[in-house]
C-alpha cells in the first residue's frame, strides 16, 4: 500500500515513459483503422418502456442492441484520441433498459447525502500509518489531486507537470482549503473516489452504470458517431460540450463559455435527454478496467448481453493498481492531448483516487424502481 500522492506520482512516471512510444504506435494503429466506422451497425432500441412517472431527475434509456467502441481516425479534433486503442474492436452488445440521472450528481445533491449520513469522502480521510507503513509521517495528510496550469509551454509527455496532490483538497474545497463551493450548488461534485460514488448510489437507492450502459446512453440512439450529438464538433458554430480551448496545459481560453468546470445543463442534451455525457467531468462506471476486454468479447463473437466488465482489473501500465472505468472526458480534454469527449473512448482510474475533474452519476434498474 502506498500513499495516494505516491500512487499518483508512480502513475505519472510510468505514463511519461510510455507516452511517446504510445503516440507513435497510435499513429500506426489508427492508420489501419480509418475504415472502422463500417464496423458500426444501427442501434436497435427496445420498444417497451415502463409505465408511470420517471424517478426524480432521471430519464428512461430504452436499452437494446448497439455497436460499442470507438472508431478513431479522420481529421481534426477527432483524429486521434491519443495513446488509446483500448476502445477497439467495435463489438455488438445488448443491454436492458434502465433509468439514468439526467446530469452528473451535483454539489447540492451530494450535500444532502452527507447531511443525511455523515459520510466522509476518501479525500477527507487522513491516511493512517497502518495503511501506509513506509510513508513518512509528514506525507500522511488528507487531500486530493488537482490540476494546475503551467506558466509556460511544456512537452505533453509528463502529466506530473500539471497534476499535484493538494493537502486539504476535497469536494467542499476543490482547489484546497482556501477554495469553496459557495454558489456552486448546480456544479458537478468532484474529488469523488469510487467508494464515495458507490456510497452515494446506495443511499439514493441507485447504482453506478456499467460501461456498456454509459456508452449506450451517451450515444443517444445514434450509431457510430464521433460525438454524442453527431459528427461535427460545432454544428452551426454552436458549442456542444465543455472542453479546453487554447494551449494545453498553459491557458484554457474558455471559448465555449467556461474555463474550468461548468454548471450541469450548460450545454444541449443528447438524444435521450441526458446532459454532460461528454466533457465537463469524467464519470465513474462500475466496471473494472482492462484494455483487452473488448478484444475478449469480440473473440467470443455474437452479441454480449448486459456485460458487467472483466472479473478483475489490469492496466499493463500499472499492474499493481486496481482501476475502474471512467467515461466522458472532462473540461480539460482537448485535441492536443486527450480527446476523450469522443463517444466510445475510455478512461480509467485507481479506485481511491479522486481529482478535480472526476465525478459520477447514477442509474436504476426497472426491478429496483418497482420495489421503491
Ligand atoms: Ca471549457
Ligand atoms: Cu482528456
Amino acid at each position: 500500500m502506498r500513499l495516494r500522492s505516491e500512487l499518483r506520482t508512480a502513475r505519472i512516471n510510468i505514463m511519461r515513459r510510455a507516452s511517446t512510444a504510445a503516440i507513435f504506435a497510435a499513429i500506426l494503429i489508427y492508420g489501419s483503422a480509418l475504415c472502422a466506422t463500417t464496423d458500426f451497425k444501427p442501434t436497435i432500441p427496445n420498444k417497451n418502456a415502463p409505465t408511470g412517472k420517471a424517478p426524480d431527475g432521471m430519464v428512461w434509456i430504452p436499452g437494446g442492441e448497439f455497436s460499442m467502441g470507438a472508431a478513431v481516425g479522420g481529421e481534426g479534433s477527432h483524429a486521434m484520441p491519443m495513446s488509446s486503442n483500448d476502445s477497439q474492436p467495435v463489438h455488438r452488445v445488448y443491454i436492458d433498459g434502465f433509468w439514468m440521472d439526467a446530469t452528473p450528481v451535483t454539489n447540492a445533491q451530494f450535500e444532502k447525502f452527507v447531511a443525511a449520513t455523515g459520510y466522509i469522502t476518501i479525500a477527507e480521510r487522513t491516511p493512517t500509518k497502518e495503511e501506509f507503513p513506509t510513508a513518512p509521517a509528514e506525507n500522511l495528510v488528507a487531500g486530493s489531486v488537482v490540476f494546475a496550469p503551467t506558466d509556460h509551454e511544456v512537452p505533453l509527455n509528463n502529466h506530473y507537470q500539471w497534476w499535484s496532490y493538494v493537502k486539504g483538497a476535497n469536494w467542499r474545497h476543490p482547489f484546497g482549503p482556501q477554495s469553496d463551493i459557495k454558489g456552486k450548488d448546480n456544479y458537478p461534485v468532484v474529488h469523488i473516489a469510487y467508494p464515495d460514488a458507490q456510497a452515494y448510489a446506495k443511499w439514493a437507492g441507485k447504482r453506478l452504470p456499467t460501461e456498456a450502459e454509459f456508452e449506450f446512453a451517451a450515444r443517444g440512439g445514434l450509431s457510430g458517431k464521433t460525438y454524442v450529438w453527431g459528427d461535427e464538433f460545432r454544428p452551426g458554430g454552436r458549442w456542444m460540450t465543455n472542453t479546453w480551448q487554447g494551449k494545453f496545459p498553459v491557458k484554457d481560453e474558455g471559448e465555449d463559455g467556461f474555463a474550468g468546470i461548468a454548471p450541469v445543463k450548460s450545454f444541449p442534451p443528447n438524444g435521450y435527454g441526458l446532459y454532460d455525457m461528454s466533457g465537463n467531468v469524467w464519470e465513474w462506471c462500475n466496471d473494472w478496467y482492462r484494455p483487452d476486454y473488448y478484444a475478449a468479447l469480440a473473440d467470443r463473437g455474437g452479441v454480449t448481453r448486459n456485460p458487467q466488465g472483466p472479473d478483475s482489473p489490469f492496466d499493463p501500465a500499472e499492474p499493481s493498481e486496481k482501476k475502474r472505468v471512467h467515461r466522458g472526458g472532462s473540461f480539460l480534454c482537448n485535441d492536443q492531448f486527450c480527446s476523450r469527449y469522443i463517444v466510445g473512448t475510455r478512461g480509467k482510474g485507481e479506485v481511491n483516487t479522486g481529482t478535480n475533474h472526476l465525478g459520477f452519476r447514477c442509474v436504476k434498474s426497472v426491478s429496483d424502481t418497482a420495489t421503491k
